[in-house]
């Protein structure tokens, strides 16, 4: 069976059961005017790994293996806002507010939508979540049982945020879960450095962790 060298040991998978899942690359989060910028943070960060990301997804696409993106949004109605969400942040700018790029984070909008760089094709299958794991409130988990997924590699944004929860819900639902350690990003650099330590740690109690070179190379062997 093909192995990506990974920490903390080899990630086995086979083609048959291997898909890309890219969490929430949306404008609010990555582009300049929305919802992360209008929390104070530094969202060139984020736009770093754009091309590292592009580069992982094309690999998935050339093997013809599935890509899955998300994207954190809402309801226009709020009715999918859970308190924590509605009730924390900036007190200034909170999801379903105007912004700069329409409703902060609300299905529908410029903002929620996945930027133009990593657009999903078309077929390409796209979960709107409601919470930070993915399998909260979608149809994610049957969506992987349809493709006869088991092994997920993921990338996106936030590390500690909503690619480290979708992990951990994989994890515990049977999944094997590698993180591309270099498409994948925090506002708060030492927070995806901590985030990523925690997967490994332990015999990959969450899972594994590799770079996307050392992935691509596994996939074209
Ligand atoms: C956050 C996310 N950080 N996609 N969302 O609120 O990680």
């Amino acid at each position: 069976m093909p192995v990506i060298h990974a920490r903390p040991f080899d990630f086995t998978f086979e083609r048959a059961t291997i898909g890309l899942v890219v969490i929430d690359m949306q404008r609010d989060f990555i582009e300049p005017g929305g919802f992360g910028a209008s929390l104070g943070n530094d969202v060139s960060l984020l736009q770093a790994i754009i091309p590292t990301t592009r580069r992982l997804i094309q690999g998935f696409r050339d093997a013809g293996l599935p890509v899955i993106h998300t994207r954190e949004c809402h309801r226009p109605d709020l009715s999918d806002l859970p308190p924590a969400k509605r009730d924390r942040g900036s007190p200034s700018m909170r999801i379903g507010d105007p912004g700069p790029m329409g409703r902060i984070l609300i299905a529908g909008e410029p903002g929620a939508d996945i930027i133009p760089e990593l657009a999903p094709l078309p077929g390409e299958y796209v979960i709107d979540k409601p919470g930070k794991g993915a399998f909260y409130g979608t149809d994610f988990g049957g969506h992987l049982q349809r493709l006869a997924l088991r092994q997920l590699v993921f990338a996106g944004v936030t590390t500690e945020v909503c690619v480290q929860t979708t992990m951990r819900e994989a994890n515990d639902r049977g999944y094997d879960g590698l993180l591309a350690t270099d498409a994948t990003e925090s506002y708060f650099p030492a927070f995806r450095d901590a985030a990523i330590e925690m997967i490994v740690a332990q015999g990959g109690i969450v899972g594994w962790a590799a770079p996307t070179d050392a992935i691509l190379e596994a996939l074209n062997a």
